[in-house]
């Protein structure tokens, strides 16, 4: 006996949650539902604006063709990705979980994310135990401003890693400003800068200039959008941001990993603000696949709400399934 539903979520977001420059104030999302035998399991399909190319609506018709293949068959005939990465990615979780492929314990060890006030982080770094390691959003203010803030970070903790990420948003010259505010010495402190510049060759040079290691986020979002593409292309760069619910099935993204390590490129899974049903799910991929790495998924603190489970240490009320629009069952 197979069953499958596929329930429409809206979450309420924190105030204050901006998106390339569109502030975000409700989460939009699918759960998808198996039952068989007995045996529940849920995956996330949650295309994110401004960054996920297919719409909510394509994604949930699509999802609902693949559940009445599933319902009928019993497995997904063809290739899921063929499919949009967010429905891929979604179908995969729920099938692997559903199977007992997907180890259950989770790397729900956070890098906290600062992307206000660096003042809120420092409470935080002193209570946190072991390795200290933050993700700060730069590129936001003054370069000035940036290189002086992690510069304090850095030299009035000597035991933290940053995690920088600037989207993009400097030009080669204001990210030699901004490094020219750390000090040499500081610098392999930075275990990454996210995407300094416009464009991928001026970040590849602020590299190379400075000594500063970088990650690719979006310009990996936008290699594997390409059919002809190849881990290769992606070098000089230190560590990969792998955000699921943009790149597609969880099998996809373990081949991903495995080019990028032959490579000699470290992974990070990391959100696309996904509920915590989906977050839960990255936590166990990441553990289960990137043992050693510290996952970037501090981004259940953005939401008013959980969804139906919940994340550790979180006190957001949680909203159930029930809650929500049952769009579809079989
Ligand atoms: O700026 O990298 C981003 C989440 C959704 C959309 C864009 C971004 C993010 C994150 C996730 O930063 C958290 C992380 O990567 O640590
Ligand atoms: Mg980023």
């Amino acid at each position: 006996m197979r069953q499958a539903k596929l329930y429409r979520y809206t979450l309420p977001m924190d105030s204050g949650v901006i998106l390339r420059d569109t502030k975000l104030t409700s989460r939009e999302g699918w759960v998808v539902e198996l039952i068989e035998n007995g045996k529940h399991a849920l995956g996330e399909i949650a295309p994110l604006p401004g960054f996920s190319q297919e719409s909510l609506q394509e994604a949930g018709i699509q999802a609902q063709q693949y559940l009445e293949l599933w319902v009928k068959e019993g497995h997904l005939d063809s290739d899921l990705d063929e499919c949009f990465p967010s429905v891929a990615f979604g179908l995969s979780c729920a099938v692997m979980d559903l199977a007992n492929r997907l180890p259950i314990s989770g790397n729900y060890q956070a890098a906290p994310l600062c992307s206000g006030d660096p003042d809120d982080l420092l409470p935080i770094l002193n209570t946190m135990p072991g390795h200290k390691v933050a993700k700060i959003k730069v590129g936001m203010y003054e370069a000035i401003r940036d290189g002086m803030i992690v510069s304090l970070f850095l030299e009035s903790i000597p035991d933290l890693t940053l995690r920088l990420d600037a989207n993009r948003a400097w030009s080669l010259e204001k990210a030699n400003k901004f490094a020219s505010y750390i000090s040499p010495s500081l610098r392999q402190r930075i275990a990454f800068i996210e995407e300094p510049c416009k464009t991928p060759g001026d970040s590849l040079s602020f590299a190379i200039d400075t000594g500063i290691a970088i990650a690719w986020d979006e310009t990996l979002q936008e290699a594997v959008r390409a059919s002809d593409f190849s881990v290769r292309s992606l070098t000089g760069v230190k560590t990969l941001i792998m955000k699921p619910t943009l790149v597609g099935s969880l099998e996809k993204c373990m081949s991903l990993i495995e080019a990028a390590h032959q490579h000699g490129i470290q992974v990070v899974i990391s959100s696309s603000l996904e509920s915590s049903i989906g977050l839960n799910h990255l936590a166990r991929f990441s553990q289960w696949q990137l043992p050693n790495e510290t996952p970037g998924l501090d981004t259940m603190q953005l939401f008013a709400a959980q969804l139906e489970v919940t994340w550790p240490k979180c006190r957001l009320p949680v909203s159930t399934l029930d809650e929500q629009t049952l769009y579809w069952q079989s």
